[in-house]
């Protein structure tokens, strides 16, 4: 029998045929037309971490779709001061003290360890996590590392998005990410 189907929430529709079994049996999982369902929001948080990552988050907060929700994490309290984004994350308040992590991702990864509950609270309400982050300094490529092994673990949803450093920040920075 010929059945119309819709596939939701790809965000794209189009019709499925069926030949023999009927169209629900063979597509469990699809909703079809006329049935009455509501199609789930999966929470999207996009964490942006470090200077380059924070800067990113502040300038999407303006552009992206309202459906996304926004967090600005750092190690450096100041930089997190000057950012007009809601949500924000102060990382290693003993470790790095609140002054950044002086471009050592060792310090990034520890400040990120000893916020490690505080940013399991952040995303419990979230099904997936975007971190953006710059590699080269101490924070992003420190922490974001392990922020996205305890969103993981919470079985968020996670991806990372990092950029290398620019090749004019001479010979140290490059290989700084590789230690994250
Ligand atoms: N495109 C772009 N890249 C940036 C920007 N800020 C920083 N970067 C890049 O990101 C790398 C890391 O810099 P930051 O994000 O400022 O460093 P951090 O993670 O805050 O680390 P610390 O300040 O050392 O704790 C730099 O080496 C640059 O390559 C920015 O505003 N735009
Ligand atoms: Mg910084």
């Amino acid at each position: 029998m010929g059945s119309i189907a819709q596939i939701v929430p790809s965000g794209i529709s189009f019709p499925i045929r069926t030949q023999s079994l009927s169209a629900k049996q063979e597509y469990p999982f699809v909703w079809f037309a006329g049935d009455e369902c509501e199609v789930p929001q999966t929470k999207v948080l996009v964490a942006g971490v470090g200077g380059d990552g924070c800067n990113t988050v502040e300038q999407m907060q303006n552009t992206a779709p309202s459906s996304l929700d926004f967090i600005a994490i750092d190690t450096d309290y100041m930089s997190l001061e000057r950012l007009t984004i809601e949500s924000k994350l102060l990382l290693g308040k003993q470790t790095a003290k609140s002054i950044g992590s002086g471009g050592n991702p060792d310090l990034g990864r520890a400040a990120a360890e000893e916020a490690s509950e505080e940013w399991a609270d952040r995303i419990a309400d979230y099904g997936m996590v975007v971190i953006v982050a710059g590699m080269g300094g101490g924070t992003g490529s420190g922490a974001a590392a392990h922020l996205s092994k305890v969103a993981k673990e919470m079985n968020v949803l996670t991806v990372a998005v990092v950029s290398s450093p620019f090749e004019y920040e001479a010979l140290k920075r490059p290989k700084v990410p590789k230690k994250g």
